[in-house]
């Protein structure tokens, strides 16, 4: 047998060997990817997602540790007298970030309770800055009405209660009205009022009113914005009134942008007005004190936007 006969076979057994092996390694690479996939299905998201999840979850932790949210608060000012009735409380995170974001994030890692918690809380605690003629309005979402312990919460921070009120959203779905009910029983037999939030914007309004009754009736800025050229928001705006003559609920325009909205409002019979034209949202405990003091009235020929210089009026009767 030649070199070159010799050398054939074990030629053509390199080559199926080199084939085999090829096939082997294709083989493994597609188990390992399968098992990746596989991994990666049973441990859930890839690993950049875990770690934003696990950033968003610190962030969290450290609002939660550190009680780093900041309140703001805003006035409700009485149509009729011009004077403060109450303020709302607004959350105000270091960042920047809306509150809406942050409750998302929390949601998200499954501490949406416990930040629902602590922002309520810090929120409470400004009732002692305020004098007795002023109510303060706190959100709260449905889920901390039912789950968050609010009666001891409130109990244990000696709350006035009666000075507070509870604004319930209505963007937020009720999964059951009964839960809901129970949860606000225990907060309004002690004297805590109860207000709907942003009525009108959101699931069913005139459903979530009637199942509510509440004290107060906010409607959203949707439906307040250029009231005064749309006959259709004014229809509904009066809808309101009237069902909150019905309940005695008092009504709240919410998001007053301009002279022309404030006026409608007035002369459609709503109670009472939040929004920029009044004041923004301040987190400056100087400019409450302002706001706040028994002799303050908004001229409501001449609001002018609140934006940095409270404007004092002299004390005197609206016309
Ligand atoms: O949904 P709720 O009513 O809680 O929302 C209050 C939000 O509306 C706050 O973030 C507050 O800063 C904002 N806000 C208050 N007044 C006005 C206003 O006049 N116009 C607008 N666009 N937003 C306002
Ligand atoms: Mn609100």
């Amino acid at each position: 047998m030649t070199t070159a006969a010799l050398s054939t076979p074990i030629a053509v057994a390199g080559l199926a060997g080199t084939g085999v092996l090829l096939v082997a390694v294709a083989c493994l690479g597609f188990m390992l990817l399968a098992a990746r996939r596989k991994l990666r299905h049973t441990l859930g998201p890839s690993t950049a997602s875990s770690e934003r999840h696990e950033a968003a979850r610190q962030r969290v932790d450290h609002v939660l540790q550190k009680r780093a949210v900041d309140v703001a608060l805003q006035p409700v000012i009485d149509l009729t007298t011009g004077r403060i009735t109450g303020t709302e409380a607004l959350a105000r995170f270091a960042d920047g970030r809306a509150p809406d974001i942050w409750m998302a994030e929390a949601i998200e890692t499954g501490q949406g309770l416990a930040l629902d918690q602590a922002v309520f809380t810090e929120a409470v605690r400004q009732l002692k800055r305020l004098p007795a003629h002023c109510y303060l309005s706190v959100n709260a979402t449905p889920e901390l009405i039912v789950h968050g312990q609010l009666t001891q919460l409130l109990t244990a921070q000696h709350v006035q209660l009666e000075r507070l009120v509870i604004e319930l959203t209505e963007h937020v779905k009720i999964s059951s009205y009964a839960d809901l009910h129970a949860g606000l029983a225990q907060l309004r037999e002690r004297g805590v009022r109860l207000a709907v939030d942003d009525t009108g914007a959101g699931y069913a309004s005139f459903n979530h009113v009637l199942q509510l009754r509440p004290d107060i009736i906010k409607i959203d800025r949707s439906l307040i914005a250029n009231a005064n050229a749309d006959p259709a928001r004014r229809s509904l705006i009066t809808a309101l009134v009237l069902l909150a003559l019905d309940l005695g609920s008092t009504v709240v325009g919410e998001g007053v942008e301009t002279m022309a909205e404030l006026n409608t409002l007035a002369s459609l019979g709503v109670d009472c007005a939040q929004g920029y034209l009044l004041a923004r949202p301040s987190t400056e405990r100087s400019r409450w004190r302002v706001w706040t003091d028994p002799g303050r009235v908004w001229d409501m020929a001449q609001p002018r936007i609140d934006s940095g210089r409270s404007v004092m009026v002299p004390d005197r009767p609206l016309v």
